[in-house]
Order: C-alpha cells, then sequence, then structure tokens
C-alpha cells in the first residue's frame, strides 16, 4: 500500500466553483449525475486532470458538452482537459444496497443515506475528494422515499423528487443525502440576529417518542455556540438523522448531520444517564463543527486535529458547564488514560499532526481528538482565558471560507499574544506521553521543586525535544491550609527548579492541578503525603488523584507481594464518602479504581511482567475488603442516593444514581444479590435496571433477570446491544469467552451491523482478564471474527485490532500467541488496507 505524507501536500491544479449532482435512487443501481465546473489554479503546480473514484460504474463522461473516454482505474481517472475553464458532466452507476463497507452511499434499513468523511465521497462520483476544494451544491434526489434530505436549504420539492442548494463553500467529505420512510421530530431556534432556523430530528417510525431529549441538547448548543464563542447558524435549516448502521459516533455534515442512533436517541426507559450524557455531547460536538470543521476546515487529512482536537475541547467545555465541570474533568482525564496514553506508550503511538498514513480512517484516533484537545486546554491555561477568547475571534475573521493548517491555527494565538509557540508546536509533531519526574527541597524557609521530563522513543522518533509543560501547583501547609493558591509554571527545559520563599515549614505540594498537562507525573511522594492530598487538597483533580494513587499503589503492592489491602487508603476514602457537602457524582468517582489495564501498564513500566488473573483477584479482594469495611456506611450513601419523583438525566439526579450504582456494586458482595435483585424488580429506568442487572451477573445470579430482560426488550436495537455486551463485560474472566463465543450464535447477533458487532466484541477485548486467558481463546476468538469482518467493513474492523496495541505487556506465551493471530489476519486473502497497516504497525 502506498504511504502519503504531509511534506509532499501540492494543492489540487483547479477550483471547483460548483456542483449539480442529480441522484436517480435505487437499491442496486443508482445513477448519479455530475455537471462540475473547474477553473484552473494558478496557485498550484502543472499537473495532470486526476479525479478519484472508487467502485464506481462509468456511464457517460463529456468535457463542455463533448463526449470524452477517460483513462480509469481503481482509484480514479484521468483526462485531457482545456486549459482555461471547463464543465464535467459524468454519470456513474453504484450500488448503494451492496455497500456494506459504510462509506458513500448505503443502505441501512431500507434508508438511503451517506458517510463520507474522510474519503467516501469518491464511491459516490468522480470528483477532487480532498478537503482544500471547496465548493457549492446543488443536489436533486429522485425517488419514491417520502423524505429526501440533502445539505444546505431545501430549494424545490415535487413528486417523486427533492432539490436542495448549499451557498456555502464546502469539501465533498461534508456531502450528505438521506432518503426513506422517515418522521421528524420537530423544533426551532431563532439566532441572535433573530434569523428563525427549522431544527428536525428524522428517524425510523417508532421511535419518534426518543428525540426530545436530542432536540433540547441541540438548541442549547446553538445557544451556548453563540454566548461563548459568538457563532451563530447559518442556515435556514439544520437536520439531524438516525441511522442504525454507522461505523463510528456521527458526522457533522453541512446542515444534515446523520448520527448514529446510539447517539442521538434517548428515552428514561431505554437509556442510562450516561447515555443521555453522550447524547447531549455528540450533538454538541456535531453542531460544534459547523463552524470548527466546515466553516473552517482542514487543507488536508494531517490536520485532521485542526477541527476534532478543538471541537472535542469545545463540547467539553459546553459539558462542563451544562453540567459538572470538575467531574466532567475527571472523567475525561479516565477516558484519556485508559484510551490514549496506551495508544501513545505503543506501538500505533503517532504525533497529534501525523506526518504521514496509509489508510487515514486509521487516524481518527484518541490522540488526534483527546490529546488534540489537551493541546488546545493547555494553550488557553499558557496564553490565558481573554487572550484565548481574542486568539479565537481573530481565528474566525482570518480563516472562514479556508481550509486551514496546524500553522494557521498557532499564528494567530501568536498574533493575539505576541508569544513565540515554536516550541509548543512540539505537542503536535512529537510523539509519546512526556513523563515529568519531581524532586523536592526545603531549606530557609524556601521551598523548591525540580522537574525534569523525558519522553520514550516513538516509532518513527528516536530522539524526543523538551515540551512546553504548563503546570498548575499549589501548596498546603502540614495544617492542610493552602499556602500557594493554583499558580501555572512553565516548565519548558529538560530539568528546571522552581522556588518557593517564605514558609515556615516544609508545604506539601499538590502538583499537575486540574490536570494541567497529558504528561505521567512520576512522584513517589509515599502514601502519607497522597492520605494527605486526598483529606484535604483544595483542587478537586488533585484531590480525586490522590486517591486514585493510593487505590492503584495497595493494589500494585496486592499484586506483587500479596499484601493485605491498606487500610490507610480505605480509611481516608471512607473520610471522603461520609463528607456530604461533596457531589455524590465525585464521591462516586472517588470510589473507582484505576482499569485492570492501567494497573498491568504500571506494572510494565516498573519492570514486571503483569499477570491478568493476579490483577483481577487483587481487584476483587480490595473491592470485597471495602465492603466488608463499609457495612455501616453504605445504607447511609444508598439512601442519599436516593432519588424521588420523576425521572430526569440531569446532572443533580444523575449524580445520586452514579452513587447508588458505586454503593450497589459494593452491597452485591455482601447479600449475593439481593438488593441488586429487588432494585431490578422495581427499576423503572434503564439506569437502574442496567446497574442491577450488572450485579447480578457479576453475582452469577443472571438467568432469570437475563431472560426477563431479552423478553422485555427484544425489540429495541440499541437496548439488545447493552443486554449483549453487559454478560460479557460484568462476567467473571473464565466465563468470558464461552459467552462470547455463545453470543455470537445468537440469532439477534447481527454482525455486520457496528453497533452489534461491537457490543459483543467491544466487551469481550476491554475485559481485561478475560480477553487474556492464558490459554489464548480471546485472541483466537477476536481474530477470527476480524478475519470475517474485514471482508465487509474494513474501518470498524482496523479500529478493533487496537485490542492487540498493548501486546508487548504480557508473558512470553501470551505474546507469541498474540504475534500468531496478528500473522494469521495479516494474512488473510484481500486483506483490506485499512487492517493491513493496523496490524503492520502493532507488530512493528
Ligand atoms: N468528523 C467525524 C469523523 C468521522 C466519521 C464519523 C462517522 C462515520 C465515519 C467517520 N469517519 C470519520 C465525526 C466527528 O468527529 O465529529
Ligand atoms: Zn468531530
Amino acid at each position: 500500500p502506498q504511504t502519503i505524507y504531509l511534506k509532499d501536500y501540492t494543492p489540487f491544479g483547479w477550483h471547483v466553483e460548483s456542483v449539480h449532482l442529480t441522484f436517480r435512487l435505487a437499491p442496486h443501481s443508482t445513477r448519479v449525475l455530475s455537471k462540475i465546473r473547474f477553473a484552473p489554479n494558478p496557485d498550484a503546480p502543472a499537473q495532470t486532470f486526476f479525479l478519484h473514484g472508487e467502485m464506481l460504474k462509468l456511464i457517460a463522461a463529456k468535457i463542455d458538452g463533448a463526449p470524452v473516454t477517460p483513462d480509469v482505474t481503481d482509484e480514479g481517472l484521468t483526462v485531457a482537459v482545456p486549459s482555461g475553464a471547463f464543465l464535467w458532466e459524468a454519470e456513474v452507476e453504484i450500488d448503494p444496497k451492496g455497500n456494506t463497507a459504510l462509506e458513500g452511499l448505503y443502505m441501512s434499513n431500507g434508508m438511503y443515506c451517506t458517510q463520507c468523511e474522510a474519503e467516501g465521497f469518491r464511491k459516490i462520483t468522480y470528483y477532487p475528494d480532498r478537503p482544500d476544494v471547496m465548493s457549492t451544491f446543488t443536489v436533486r434526489i429522485e425517488g419514491d422515499e417520502k423524505v429526501k434530505l440533502s445539505n444546505g436549504n431545501p430549494q424545490a420539492e415535487g413528486d417523486g423528487f427533492a432539490e436542495w442548494h448549499d451557498p456555502w463553500p464546502k469539501p465533498a467529505y461534508l456531502f450528505a443525502l438521506v432518503a426513506g420512510d422517515l418522521v421528524n421530530h420537530p423544533g426551532a431556534f431563532t439566532t441572535m440576529s433573530g434569523k428563525d432556523v427549522e431544527l428536525n430530528i428524522w428517524v425510523r417510525p417508532g421511535d419518534e417518542d426518543k428525540c426530545a431529549f436530542g432536540m433540547e441538547a441541540l438548541k442549547k448548543s446553538m445557544k451556548w455556540d453563540e454566548e461563548v464563542y459568538g457563532r451563530e447558524y447559518d442556515l435556514d435549516i439544520f437536520n439531524i438523522v438516525a441511522v442504525d448502521d454507522f461505523n463510528m459516533g456521527a458526522m457533522e455534515n453541512k446542515g444534515l448531520n446523520v448520527f448514529n442512533s446510539s447517539c442521538v436517541l434517548a428515552s428514561p426507559e431505554t437509556s442510562t444517564d450516561a447515555n443521555f450524557e453522550r447524547v447531549e455531547a455528540i450533538i454538541a460536538h456535531e453542531y460544534f463543527h459547523n463552524w470548527t470543521g466546515n466553516r473552517i476546515t482542514c487543507r488536508d487529512w494531517f490536520q485532521l486535529c485542526l477541527k476534532e482536537g478543538l471541537t472535542v475541547f469545545r463540547d467539553s467545555q459546553f459539558t462542563s458547564d451544562m453540567r459538572s465541570a470538575p467531574v466532567k474533568r475527571i472523567s475525561d482525564v479516565i477516558d484519556l488514560r485508559g484510551r490514549q496514553f496506551p495508544e501513545d506508550q505503543g506501538p500505533l503511538s503517532h504525533p497529534v499532526r501525523p506526518e504521514s498514513f496509509q489508510e487515514i480512517n486509521n487516524f481518527y484516533t484518541a490522540t488526534v481528538y483527546e490529546k488534540g484537545a489537551e493541546v488546545i486546554g493547555m494553550l488557553k491555561r499558557l496564553v490565558g482565558d481573554e487572550a484565548y477568547a481574542k486568539a479565537l475571534d481573530l481565528y474566525f475573521d482570518r480563516h472562514d471560507g479556508q481550509a486551514c493548517t496546524i500553522e494557521d491555527w498557532l499564528k494567530v494565538f501568536e498574533d493575539a499574544t505576541g508569544r513565540d509557540l515554536s516550541q509548543f508546536k512540539r505537542w503536535y509533531s512529537q510523539a509519546g506521553t512526556p513523563r515529568v519526574s519531581v524532586s523536592e527541597s526545603f531549606a530557609d524557609g524556601t521551598y523548591s521543586l525540580t522537574f525534569r521530563q523525558e519522553t520514550t522513543p516513538t516509532p518513527g522518533q528516536p530522539e524526543k525535544a523538551p515540551q512546553v509543560i504548563p503546570l498548575a501547583v499549589g501548596l498546603l501547609n502540614p495544617n492542610g491550609d493552602e499556602v500557594l493558591p493554583t499558580t501555572l509554571l512553565e516548565f519548558n527545559q529538560s530539568e528546571q527548579t522552581f522556588n518557593f520563599n517564605g514558609f515556615a515549614a516544609k508545604p506539601v505540594p499538590s502538583l499537575l492541578r486540574g490536570f494541567s498537562a497529558p504528561v505521567v507525573l512520576d512522584r513517589d511522594a509515599g502514601r502519607e503525603e497522597q492520605a494527605f492530598l486526598l483529606a484535604h487538597d483544595t483542587d478537586t483533580f488533585t484531590r480525586w488523584d490522590a486517591g486514585r494513587q493510593l487505590a492503584r499503589e495497595t493494589l500494585v503492592d496486592m499484586i506483587l507481594t500479596g499484601a493485605t489491602p491498606d487500610m490507610a487508603y480505605i480509611d481516608g476514602l471512607e473520610a471522603v464518602l461520609r463528607d456530604e457537602t461533596l457531589d455524590p457524582a465525585y464521591r462516586a468517582l472517588m470510589m473507582g479504581t484505576p482499569s485492570q489495564s492501567e494497573l498491568a501498564q504500571v506494572l510494565a513500566d516498573r519492570g514486571h511482567v503483569p499477570d491478568p488473573d493476579a490483577i483481577w483477584q487483587a481487584a476483587e479482594t480490595l473491592a470485597q475488603v471495602k465492603a466488608e469495611r463499609w457495612t455501616d456506611l453504605l445504607p447511609r450513601l444508598a439512601a442519599e442516593a436516593e432519588v424521588t419523583g420523576t425521572y430526569s438525566p440531569d446532572a443533580e439526579q444523575s449524580a445520586r444514581r452514579a452513587l447508588g450504582a458505586a454503593v450497589l456494586s459494593l452491597q452485591t458482595r455482601l447479600d449475593g444479590g439481593a438488593a441488586a435483585e429487588a432494585q431490578f424488580a422495581r427499576a423503572d429506568n434503564m439506569t437502574l435496571q442496567l446497574s442491577a442487572l450488572s450485579n447480578l451477573i457479576r453475582a452469577g445470579r443472571d438467568e432469570a433477570a437475563l431472560k426477563a430482560f431479552e423478553d422485555q426488550w427484544r425489540g429495541d436495537r440499541l437496548v439488545m446491544d447493552k443486554w449483549f455486551g453487559l454478560q460479557i463485560a460484568a462476567t467473571t474472566p473464565e466465563k468470558v469467552v464461552p459467552r462470547t463465543e455463545a453470543l455470537t450464535a445468537h440469532p439477534a447477533f447481527d454482525w455486520k451491523n457496528p453497533n452489534r458487532f461491537r457490543a459483543v466484541m467491544g466487551a469481550m477485548m476491554t475485559h481485561h482478564a478475560g480477553f487474556h486467558s492464558a490459554d489464548g481463546a480471546g485472541y483466537r476468538l477476536l481474530a477470527d471474527w476480524l478475519i470475517r469482518l474485514d471482508d465487509v467493513n474494513p474501518q470498524t474492523t482496523a479500529r478493533m485490532c487496537q485490542a492487540f496495541q498493548t501486546w508487548r505487556r504480557y508473558d512470553a506465551g501470551r505474546q507469541e500467541t498474540i504475534r500468531t493471530e496478528l500473522e494469521r489476519i495479516r494474512s488473510k486473502q484481500k486483506l483490506s488496507r485499512d487492517v493491513d497497516e493496523m496490524v503492520s504497525r502493532i507488530l512493528g
């Protein structure tokens, strides 16, 4: 496969002045007629006229009305063109129903829909399918479907046709078309300049009652973007469509967002609090792309973080404003450490702005998205809120309507603040997670902190230069009073000392407050200091993290030496849990422990070979000891977690239920599932029903409940995804592979549906001890299914290869089995480019 390099960027030789498309819909033989006006681009080097095109049957082509015969390959066509402007016309035939890859135009449950990011438009018609080619689009859809939608504003509608015009120039990846027998949940919004916008959420008949929450989330997002970023919506209509078969979460097509139904549909009976929060965040994310991604787009796919990092940052700000900021920050860090850190510290490590790729779909990663957002958070901290707002205004003013680069982005910050950001730019170019170690000294009233930074080599980057690391720190005196409020240190050398004067006694440092940089902080401060911070820190993040580190250290001890749990940790935590002034959601987070995969990484970093069974056992023992120690605390917390009144997915109620779920999981260890059974019987919302079911599964008391759940929800695909996944996720290690195998034989295991496939295989691969069972059965089962899915859906298959990215952590036997499975996948006939690239990178 060919490798594409950032350094090879050249502009396209022509501008596209306008695009007219006509679709004559038919399941296996849709005709697409295109009329595209090209004009030479004087800023581009001379080049052959090439249009991307894949899986297309070319019926006819014309230039300025005269038939032409282009040279056609699997990737596109070349043809001789006039030296000036010209009109290109083509008619192609495509097969939406046969399109199982879910890229381009495809069918899901009888409905036509599209997914064009990143390179799907070339499966619809011949076109310069690259994000720096922007044009206005006019689209005519012909077909019997009741609803026919495309981007922009509706222009005409009649018997068997609909026409749409999008006045905003856009790249082809933002093109969308939807047609089907859909129903809408309507809404309306008046923008800050008084323009009325029609809003719709389109769904399959039967799903109308699951749209109200999404509609409110959309309106809140529109309002928030006006208030916080000054960004107003720019079309007469905004449509969202729910689709059952979708490779990712959702897609920000101009004026016509297409959503995985799991990311837009929500009701109390069928969705958990976490689902509601996710729906709200994803609707916001896609809406925010209207400015950060659509009005200002990416010059090339290497710049993906320009839109994704910024939009994730914006949606996190939104969620923090709508809900609890501390809880959101901690959840984001858990996610970052759980998904991005392993990526950044393993064979798939790549810079936030990658420098090469074979298949761009493989770079929609936690690094580009979540680390990309962290980089923006650091920039904001460094320049301050006011300068950030000024830089963003400049960004929108200067670059509206353009396809931009990270250089453009950093330049607005340099121009707005006068800062030199050349060293900061390393966050975009250097892969890997910096490790920061700390030492301290105290003499004559001066307290000194010395930091060292190191980033280990990553693929293709043996040498690392120091990065600018914003370190938010505070100091507490031995009584627990804050003597230095949060202060930002700019740590930008390999080693650097910061002095603080005027202390009578050595203070206790609270470091990396708010998780001010995506680094690993190596500080062996001792448990006493962590316990002190757990009790006294004023920063909600570092206080939580102190508890997390105590949990980690006691678990590591238990795993390595068979020690019993550290009672100082359990008692310190109990004091926090008893503090009723603290948000229940925050206390629920406090009750959590590092994931078993994270513990495996910690052990590997310290030179040990992680044993998944020993890790599982230690986590079990710790939970059991907590449960037994807290027999009087648990009922008290359970009472606090009680919610009265009508269900609402708001932060206040969700917080209580989160605490209740944490309590129930300990309670189940004491009563064998009696409380869970009672909760299952009376649950009138999915959050309670699912947490009860999860505990019954864990307690091995699940047969009747699983059957009842299946009987109740058999007709609801999204709820059944939960049923499939939870049986694997919540069970004990020895049952993981047999259950997964059994579930793949279930008649409702529709493996071509990405949600269902992910529900089952995703649950297996994230059950640490189950997936890594010593006999290799988990590895073999996953490989079997990845080999099968690759012929149908390479994009989803490639993403799931990530399960193997941490393989070098484990013992020789497991490594050998994983290597064999990866080689088996790699030697599959007709392996996709997506999977080939992923497996080759993982094998190294
Ligand atoms: N910009 C989108 C990324 C995307 C995608 C979405 C759905 C299916 C396939 C996709 N390929 C790329 C989603 C986002 O980040 O907002
Ligand atoms: Zn996005």
